[in-house]
């Protein structure tokens, strides 16, 4: 078991993950700069952003400011929608490395297997797009490739035309939202899992379950949806631009949940999951 932010796991290829990532989803600009900084004071090493989430340059300008050497931290970006086909994908990754102002990313991750623009013959392109990707991992450019919201049925067609198979899948999973089938079938092919959304944005803070378990434990709620996740075996990501917050969500290591805590947490499932449904994106 993970004892600190500074913990990591290991990938398939070896490449070391910590074991909790600071999200930066809705960071923008200042904000965006300030509390990476802080997430990396408050001992962060692990920085999660994404093409669509137009922050990939204040992210680049916290990481050069927050006195943490650049090769101690991880960074993932993600390729967005339309940027998806072989060609497409190599120009995006320059792109990102240029917002970021860095010479390579730790993780590369495809952001949705379907969109809008792409409800047919998504299997095809996803395959060109990870073929780009292989070709991005061997020229030393992202140290690891992954996907993210991808289900069983996105991953098998993927799995099948791979030559290298993808390392992390990163899925909306918390206390209210567990997808536990494509957990598993990505486990299987060795993938780490990392979890979005892991404090459903305050969503489940006041309901009875989550009450009883953070009182018994005297924790913030927030601190027990994470202790959920790493208790998984996930690499939960949140994000908060709240310094304080910032500093408790990363004290999750000196208390345990025991399988009634989990149990009862696990209750919450019932609401499913807030983001967009990967076989129907609103994108
Ligand atoms: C549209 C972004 C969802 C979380 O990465």
């Amino acid at each position: 078991m993970v004892n600190s932010t500074f913990d990591c796991y290991e990938l398939s290829n070896g490449t070391k993950i910590p074991c909790i990532g600071f999200g930066t989803w809705k960071l923008l600009e200042d904000d965006c700069i300030k509390s990476v900084k802080n997430a990396v004071k408050a001992g962060y090493r692990h920085i999660d952003t994404a093409t669509a989430y137009r922050n990939e340059k204040s992210v680049g300008i916290a990481v050069k400011e927050c006195g943490v050497d650049r090769r101690e931290l991880f960074i993932t970006s993600k390729l967005w929608n339309s940027s998806k086909g072989y060609d497409e994908a190599i120009r995006a990754l320059r792109k990102t490395l240029a917002f970021l102002d860095v010479d390579y990313i730790d993780l590369y991750l495809i952001h949705w297997p379907r969109s809008q623009k792409c409800m047919n013959n998504y299997e095809q392109l996803n395959n060109e797009t990870w073929r780009a990707f292989e070709t991005l991992y061997k020229d030393g450019l992202v140290r690891a490739i992954g996907v993210s919201n991808f289900l069983e049925h996105h991953l098998q067609p993927l799995i099948d035309n791979a030559e290298i198979l993808p390392m992390v899948n990163q899925l909306e999973l918390s206390p209210q939202c567990r997808q536990d089938g494509a957990v598993a079938f990505s486990r299987k092919y060795n993938m780490a899992i990392e979890a979005y959304s892991p404090l459903t944005r305050g969503n489940v803070f006041g309901m009875e379950q989550m009450r009883i378990v953070s009182q018994k434990h005297n924790r913030t709620a927030a601190q027990i949806c994470l202790r959920w996740s790493i208790q998984n075996g996930y690499i939960p990501l949140p994000k908060s631009s709240d310094e304080e917050h910032i500093v408790s969500n990363a004290d999750v290591f000196s208390f345990s949940l025991d399988e009634e805590d989990m149990r009862l947490l696990d209750e919450l499932s019932v609401l499913g999951r807030m983001v967009a449904d990967p076989d129907n994106p609103p994108f």
